[in-house]
């Protein structure tokens, strides 16, 4: 008899063991918010994408948002069709990609967008005894049909509650106690794993750039629910600016994370309209080629704002350095995800 030859270490093709592997080959993944649904002046056009059509390779990773999946609605927040989302996501991780969901979700106590902080009372009314709380277990019931109906949620990386230091939604710093908004997670992981089974489902942690290491982890949901240690943080001023705090709070995740057992990841980020023509090489990538993330997201180009995108289209001031930012060794997009 033979005996069956197998490599004595396993490929491990998990989400988290891809995207492990591009980190510990010292590349990240490059994903784009809302890159198959629509771009700079077009909707809806199947197998379109700014990315692409500059560089003919799609994102690795593409975002795509929940927002107005807690009431029924047909369409997101941003007007993406849910039933396209899902065949969109679906298609993508067919091609080998890995797709992220955020969420803008009503504010559950005003009936106001995920912006209305007027109420310091929103996340206390979702918590278990309280007023909102059975029409909170309805939302987190659609937003897991959804994630389900996405390969199982297997491929699918899920990032809600993001940005939480900053007072801007409405389960914000300054709008619910670190006890209220861990439990908050607790409560969104064990609908979605224990009680829906969505086992696959890979959670990311993302607060807002503007925080040190202690802040940062003064809310963390911990090791039990996130895989992720995230940081969204966009260019607002000179680039010298940005860079340094990419560095600096880059550095400290990193070193969250090795002590976690964690991957980390740049998951927003960007350069509003994209007015520096090398902004892809001689920004982002200068600032995060060395820094050990799994993967980078720019937020969305807009169909229905000029100015509103992140990444480039033909005809935009840094689609060639994008052409070459695409061909760094270190980046990956969709066609070499598995090759490098
Ligand atoms: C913001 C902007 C908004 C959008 C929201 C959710 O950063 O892009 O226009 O509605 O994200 O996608």
């Amino acid at each position: 008899m033979i005996a069956a030859c197998s490599p004595k270490v396993a490929e491990d093709y998990s989400t988290l063991g891809r995207l492990s592997k591009a980190s510990e080959n010292g590349a990240y993944m490059y994903a784009h918010q809302d890159d198959l649904s629509y771009g700079h002046r077009w909707y809806l056009e199947e197998g379109r994408s700014d990315v692409k059509d500059v560089c003919g390779q799609y994102p690795a990773i593409i975002g795509f948002d929940l927002g107005r999946i807690e009431l029924g609605d047909s369409l997101n927040l941003d007007k993406v069709p849910f039933d396209y989302m899902v065949r969109m996501a679906n298609a993508h991780i067919e091609n080998g990609g890995i797709v992220t969901f955020s969420w803008h979700p009503r504010n559950p106590l005003t009936g106001g967008d995920a912006w209305d902080v007027s109420s310091d009372e929103a996340v206390k009314s979702v918590m278990p005894g309280e007023a909102k709380h059975e029409m909170f277990k309805e939302w987190l019931k659609r937003a897991a049909d959804l994630l389900e109906s996405v390969n199982g949620g297997n491929g699918v990386i899920f990032r809600p509650w993001h940005e939480n230091y900053a007072s801007w939604f409405w389960w914000g710093g300054s709008l619910c106690t670190a006890e209220q908004y861990q439990k908050l997670w607790e409560m969104t992981y064990d609908y979605m794993v224990n009680e829906r089974g969505l086992k696959g489902l890979v959670w990311a942690f993302s607060p807002n750039g503007d925080v040190d290491k202690e802040e940062y982890m003064s809310r963390y949901p911990g090791d039990g629910i996130i895989d992720i240690l995230g940081l969204d943080a966009y260019q607002k001023g000179e680039k010298e600016g940005f860079m340094s705090l990419l560095k600096n709070r880059l550095g400290y995740i990193r070193e969250l994370a090795a002590e976690h057992g964690k991957l980390f990841a740049l998951t927003e980020t960007g350069l509003e309209g994209i007015p520096e023509p090398k902004w892809w090489t001689d920004v982002l990538d200068d600032a995060i080629k060395d820094s050990g993330i799994c993967y980078v997201l720019t937020w969305r180009n807009a169909c229905d704002r000029e100015t509103h995108f992140y990444a480039p289209f033909p005809g935009a001031v840094c689609e060639e350095n994008f052409r070459l930012f695409e061909s760094l060794p270190n980046t990956l997009f969709l066609d070499n995800i598995n090759k490098r």
